[in-house]
This record gives structure tokens, sequence and C-alpha cells, in this order.
């Protein structure tokens, strides 16, 4: 009985594909329960559990189906043919990709269900109930007591979904079918130079908040005033008019705001005195957002970033980007980088390297980062997944990387840190690219206009010219590219006196150049893989790029070695990307040390 009521409600229910219209923000801050912890899981690479022998999805079918890993099997029938036992299989930890967990997983591509149960009682029979994900790499399907919640695309964004009349007192029973089958059409595409981890990345937590309650909210410095705090408050339900009282006790702020409409309500503070957040002096305020229902704190930082002819301006001030590109990944363990203790590894390292900034390759990492990026004082380049060759004619596609980027933005439009949103890296200019970028570029705008926009581009050569000339540049704040002299080709012994003809009179920021070394291996500046070569080729494309009259930034690629399955060369890679200036066992090479001089002298430039 029980079974035929979840199958009928499975087929009254719309399934979503996109959830970013409710997506609630600063869920570190909120009444929430952690669901993170041990799940048991399925490896299903024919998908069995999705589609019957005619390949069609159970959840989409009209008559009753037979069997599927979603549904809350606790049948009386003993002659049910039920195969499949999630409490008899094995268990992954969330947060973790499932590729570091189990070596029989360590390639696997495909589709695996999790599933864990859990009790839960409303700790007020108003309150509402939402189930939250970090990330989820790359598709999610969820299920909660045999119901379908929806489908989320997009491995590095977080989503959630209301289950307050699902939810019960005990056992729920929380299946997600987690599939992460590159495919051309999806952001990223199939081709990538980064280890395509799956599983449930990031963390996952069970949100309780009243009727109506503070979605989301955006409190930072209106675009080039360091006197007005501007943005807008989002409440979620709104039936009659609420009161909401924006305060910051150390500025004395205490404004109320009236909203009557649950479109996001925008307001204006103006404040003198406000100490401004800079990588010297990283100052966050206690924030708190009250409704009679709720308060909500957040710790925000207050800076003004903009450019002006080549200029980046930091509060009014030019500023030169001394950065590294970062994976989420933590070399040392080979998996996923997923929680506080990560992030302070990978950011202590670019602060000792010098930095003042970081870019966040090539998609928005877990939120520890960002916030640990607020605390420490770096500014941070964040970006979204369109990596290469995505299928810019599909308007699929399109849509799929604007919801992501609406994720991103959502999820962190409050940190300080971020200066740049970035909407692409080494994508080929098309017409059809261009105007893929363009739209990503004016929602991004519309969505925050106190960020600068970017993309990392390339650089092509001609009669001895680098010449920079994508037609991106005139749509961008920050004209970034990627250039690999001494590795991907060009002499380094000439690096130094090469040309260059930039065409945009904007800040230029070289968003990658490096070259490989396995760390211990020694050798002359001649051969490859080996620390001297690689240091000397940070040493010739320091002098070459110090030449670039623009020049406002770089962030070398990379921090660290990562994982890739697209470098094989035995002894050397072993499928390790060893561009990196620390190995994976976290010791650093010598080209780290070149960097770190460098920085330094440029810190004192632009004291
Ligand atoms: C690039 C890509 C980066 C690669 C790097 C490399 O241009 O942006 O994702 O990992 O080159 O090592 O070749």
């Amino acid at each position: 009985m029980f079974k035929k009521f979840i199958l009928s409600i499975i087929l009254i229910t719309p399934l979503l594909s996109y959830s970013q219209e409710g997506l609630i923000s600063n869920t570190f801050n909120r009444n929430t329960t952690t669901l993170n912890g041990t799940w048991h899981y399925i490896v299903d690479p024919y998908e069995t559990g999705y589609y019957n022998y005619r390949f069609e999805p159970y959840d989409q079918l009209k008559k009753k189906n037979k069997s599927a890993f979603y549904n809350n099997y606790h049948t009386d029938n003993k002659l049910e043919l039920v195969e499949y036992d999630f409490d008899k299989s094995p268990t992954l930890l969330v947060p973790g990709d499932w590729n570091s967990q189990d070596e029989k997983l360590f390639y696997y591509e495909g589709t695996i269900w999790y599933k864990r149960s859990f009790d839960y009682q409303l700790a007020n029979i108003t309150n509402r109930l939402f189930l939250y994900f970090g990330a989820v790499n790359y598709k999610a399907e969820v299920y909660l007591n045999g119901q379908k919640l929806g489908v989320h695309e997009g491995g590095f964004t977080p989503f959630n979904f209301e289950v307050t009349s699902i939810v019960q007192p005990k056992s729920n029973y929380l299946v997600v079918k987690v599939d992460n089958k590159r495919v051309k059409e999806g952001i990223p595409t199939i081709n990538t130079d980064w280890w395509n981890y799956g599983g449930i990345t990031r963390d996952v937590k069970l949100i309780e908040e009243p009727s109506t309650f503070v979605q989301d909210y955006k409190i930072q410095l209106k675009k080039g005033d360091v006197n007005s705090i501007s943005g807008y408050i989002k409440l979620n339900n709104l039936t009659k008019q609420e009161k909401v009282i924006i305060s910051i006790p150390e500025l004395k702020i205490n404004k109320t705001l009236l909203v009557d409409d649950d479109k996001e309500v925008r307001y204006e503070i103006s404040s003198k005195n406000i100490q401004l957040w800079s990588p010297k002096s990283p100052k966050l305020y206690a924030v708190f957002i009250k409704t009679d229902q709720q308060t909500l704190e957040d710790k925000i930082g207050f800076r003004t970033i903009q450019t002006s002819g080549p200029d980046i301006l930091l509060n009014g001030k030019n500023i030169f980007l001394r950065g590294i590109s970062i994976h989420e990944e933590n070399p040392m363990r080979g998996s996923r980088a997923y929680n506080e203790a990560d992030a302070l590894v990978l950011l202590s390292w670019a602060k000792e390297l010098g930095c003042n900034y970081v870019r966040l390759a090539h998609y928005p990492h877990n939120e520890y980062m960002v916030h640990m990026a607020d605390k420490m004082g770096l500014m941070v380049w964040e970006e979204i997944p369109v990596y290469w060759t995505v299928d810019f004619s599909n308007e699929k596609t399109l849509n799929n990387a604007e919801n992501q980027l609406t994720e991103a933005i959502t999820r962190d439009k409050n940190r300080a840190s971020i200066i740049i949103w970035s909407m692409a890296n080494e994508t080929p200019p098309s017409e059809t690219r261009n105007h893929f970028l363009i739209e990503l570029a004016e929602l991004a705008r519309k969505l925050d206009d106190t960020r600068l926009i970017s993309a990392a581009l390339e650089k092509h050569n001609k009669n001895g010219v680098n010449i920079v000339d994508d037609e991106m540049g005139n749509y961008i704040d920050i004209v970034a590219f990627n250039q690999y002299t001494g590795w991907y080709g060009g002499s380094l012994e000439n690096a130094p006196n090469a040309k260059w003809n930039i065409k945009f009179n904007k800040p230029t920021v070289i968003s990658e150049f490096g070259g490989g070394a396995l760390q211990g291996l020694h050798g002359t500046v001649k051969e490859r893989w080996t620390e001297e070569y690689q240091e000397y080729l940070y040493q010739q494309n320091l002098k070459m790029i110090e030449k670039i009259s623009n020049l406002r930034g770089m962030s070398p690629w990379i921090l660290a070695d990562f994982r890739s399955p697209k470098r094989v060369l035995p002894i050397i890679q072993d499928g390790w990307n060893r561009k990196g200036l620390i190995s994976n066992n976290g010791i650093k090479k010598k080209a780290f040390y070149t960097l770190q001089n460098f920085y330094k002298k440029i810190e004192k430039e632009y004291e």
C-alpha cells in the first residue's frame, strides 16, 4: 500500500531541472543539521536503478514500475523481486569524492546511488525544512521517501529543495543518484585537464527556517562609494508586510526596512568611517539581519574594486595582483578539498608565497575557501567551468552555464575577497563563442555590478609578436590571458626580449604561465622536468612579462601538483600535472622561491 502511494506521488511531481530560484545563502549561520557522514552506496554502471529493460526511466513511467533504487521498498510481499539492498552495501564518506575512497572507483565515471536515513523533528510545527547540497559532481537526482525532489546539473555549486511536506519524524529515506559521466553539452564538456572527481563532494545539511525567512541578501559597498552600503534583502514566502533590520553594531547601523514584496527589496545606508577590507587589513564586520522570526549573522568586509585605464584600484588605490592559480584539491591526500582544514593548507601556502590574490581555477571552489580568503586577506578570482570547447551553439548549455554562474554569485556575493567573476578559460574565439560569453558577462553584471568581469583568453603570435586581440577583450574589465612560453613552445633564452601587442587599454593579468617539474629531480636548466628547468622558466617568464606595460597581476599555473588523467608519462607524471610549485607531498620546488622573491620585490614597488 505504501509503495503505491509513493508511486502515485512520483507521477504527479514535476521534474525540476534547476533550483537557483530558491537558493538559500549563508547556510553556515543558519539552523542546520548535518547529513555528512557515512552513506551507503551502490555502483550502477548500467543505471539499472533508473531505467527498465526498455530503457525507460522508472520515474517517468505512466504505469506502476517494478524496481528502482530510490523507492522505499519496505514491502510485506515476500515474493516481490528486489535486487538491491542499500543497507548491506558498502559506505562512502560524505563529503568526499568516491575516486579516492575505494581503489575500484579511482577511474569510475558513471552512476553511483547514495543512501542514508535520518530522523527529523521540526522544532516548530509551522517551520519549514530544506535539504541543501554544497555540491554534487556532476548530475544529482534526489529522492526523499520515494518522492523525487528534483535534478541538479553542475558539479561545483549548491542547490536545495524544500522537504517540509515529505519529511517524517523517523526513518527518512534519502537517496541520491550521482552521475559524473562527462557529456559534450555539459559545463564543463568532455575534455578537461583535471580529475573528474565524482560524488557528493561537499557538505549536505538540513536547514530549518521559519515560514517566512530571509532567503538571501546582498550587503556590500555601493559601486565606487566608500560611504555607502547597498544591496537587497529577499524574503521567502512573504504573506504580509514584514520588518527587516540590518544591523552593524560596530558602525552603529540599524536600518529598518519594510518589506512587502518577495522579490529582492533594495536599500542604501550611508555611513562614514567604514574601515575598509584589504589584504593588509582584512577587516570583517559582524552584520545581523533580523526579522520578527529570525536573526541571521554574517561577517562582511567592505571594499571597492574598480579599474581606470590600465590600473586596478582597490579602495581607490593602485594595486598589483600577486597571485597563484589553485585547483580544489588537497594534493597530499590526492582528493577533492572540501573543508576548512583543506582551505587553510592551500591558502596558507599562497600567503607564504607572498600572494595577495588567488585564482580559484577552474570552477567555484567550496565555500570554506572564500570565507578563509576573506579572513586571511586574499583577493579572489572566481570562475565557472566554461573551459576550452564547451558546446557554444547549444542553448541548453548556455542555460546551464548561466545557472552555475547564478548559483556561484548567489552564494558568494557578500565575500569581500572576491574581486573578479571570470566567465571562461581558453575558449576558441568565434561569433557563437562570443555570443555565449557576452550573455554570461551581462548576466554577471546584472547580478552583481560591484565586481570586475574577466575571462582567461589566449595570445597568438604573428611575425614574432605576441598579440592579444580576442574580441572578448572589449566586454571584460580585466584582460587576462594564459601563455606557456618555454613549455608549449617558444624559446626561454629569448623570452625577455619578446614583443607584445595587447589591443586593449585595460589592466592586463597573466592568468597562467608555468611548466612541469618532478620535485627532487635535478639537472641543468636545459633538462625538462627538473626543478632547475622550472626555476629557469619562471625567471625568464618573469623578465618577459614584467615588460608588459599594462601588467597589473598574474596567477602562474599552479600552486600544487594536481591529478589529471591526461598526464600519463611514467615515473614523471603518473597521472599528475607537475606544474605545481609544491609537490603532491607538500614539498616546495625551487621555482616556489623564484616567485616568492619576485613578489617581495613587487610588493615594495606598490607600497
Ligand atoms: C592551460 C589550462 C589548464 C591546464 C594547463 C596545462 O592552459 O588552462 O587547465 O592544466 O594549461 O597544464 O597545460
